[in-house]
């Protein structure tokens, strides 16, 4: 990862390289953490983060359903990711806000353990490569299942319930595949590792539901917004993985992934990134780069550019 200059740590700015804990802490030995992933964009007003409200509500929802006190409210989280962006001078980049249980007690009870905040910055491209982003890339759905509901709520981006992601992407990878895509433990599609999935057939644009094992992706609801605003209908409901090999189209979406196309599904040639994955994707890209008017609402600024 490329380095920046400063990492906001419990209150305050402090170097990057100082932004450290000690080994006895508990998320390292339990992964009891939650965490989010927001990128920040260049536009014609300055930086703008996407959804930055969005991602930092859901942070609080993902640490309240794991009992962790997060001793920072959305605005006080807000108010350091402004701290933290005009610190380290970055016109675009990649935000990464967590929260877990740090040092103090070990036991996986976590009684005592403070709540540790901290939020990096810094750049990040093409999650998929520019490549797949241009040309799509080749999926292997995973032997491992999605965590279900009653393993450790899906709905949380827990950072320890990310070894399931780990361990499918590992095996999509060691077998020559770009990605990996999880079913529930009944068989229907989930998510990517890290990517909300999209179908579409003979016209009609289909995700899976809330109720799979899936997260509640703000890039996925956004894209919901976008297509039905660009006329497609959009469906949500169960698929199953021969909807994937039979798809006329296939794409992922999340914030590092942002609209990638997928080209094929364990071997089965889905196509080229056909005309609504890239209709999307064009009208994505507009609207976190602040080219789209309609969808303006969804980019906030540094205080200070908006004076400007
Ligand atoms: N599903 C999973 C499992 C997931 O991790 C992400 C985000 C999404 C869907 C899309 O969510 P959203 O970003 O709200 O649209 N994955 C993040 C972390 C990736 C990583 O390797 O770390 C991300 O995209 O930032």
């Amino acid at each position: 990862m490329r380095e920046t200059n400063k990492i906001w740590m419990n209150g305050e700015l402090v170097d990057w390289a100082d932004a450290t804990v000690h080994v006895g802490t508990h998320g390292l030995h339990y992964g009891s953490g939650v965490f989010e992933g927001i990128r920040a964009y260049e536009t014609d007003r300055g930086t703008a983060v996407f959804r930055l409200t969005d991602h930092l509500r859901r942070l609080e929802r993902s640490a309240e359903l794991l009992y962790i006190d997060l001793p920072y409210t959305v605005d006080e989280l807000k108010a350091a990711t402004w701290e933290l962006l005009a610190a380290n001078e970055l016109p675009s980049c990649y935000l990464r806000p967590i929260a877990f249980y740090g040092y103090g007690e070990l036991g996986v009870a976590a009684r005592n353990n403070p709540v540790d905040v901290a939020i990096m910055a810094w750049p990040w491209g093409a999650y998929l490569g520019e490549e797949g982003m241009r040309n799509g890339i080749r999926v292997k759905v995973s032997s491992w299942q999605r965590v279900g509901p009653n393993v450790i709520p899906h709905v949380a981006k827990a950072t320890g319930v990310y070894i399931n992601s780990m361990l499918a992407v590992a095996e999509a990878n060691r077998a020559g595949y770009d990605e990996a895509i999880l079913l529930t433990q009944d068989g229907y599609v989930a998510d990517g590792s890290g990517e909300s999935i999209f179908v579409v057939k003979d016209g009609v644009v289909y995700t899976p539901d809330l109720s799979a094992s899936i997260l509640v992706g703000i890039t996925r609801d956004t894209v919901i917004q976008i297509a039905e605003d660009l006329g497609h209908r959009v469906v949500e409901k169960p698929l199953i993985r021969t909807d994937l090999y039979l798809a006329d189209e296939v794409f992922m979406v999340g914030t590092a992934a942002e609209v990638t196309p997928i080209r094929e599904v364990d071997d089965h040639v889905v196509g080229p990134p056909g005309p609504v994955t890239l209709e999307i994707q064009s009208a994505y890209l507009d609207t976190v780069h602040g080219r789209s008017e309609r969808w303006a609402h969804w980019l906030e600024y540094a205080p200070a550019a908006k004076q400007a």
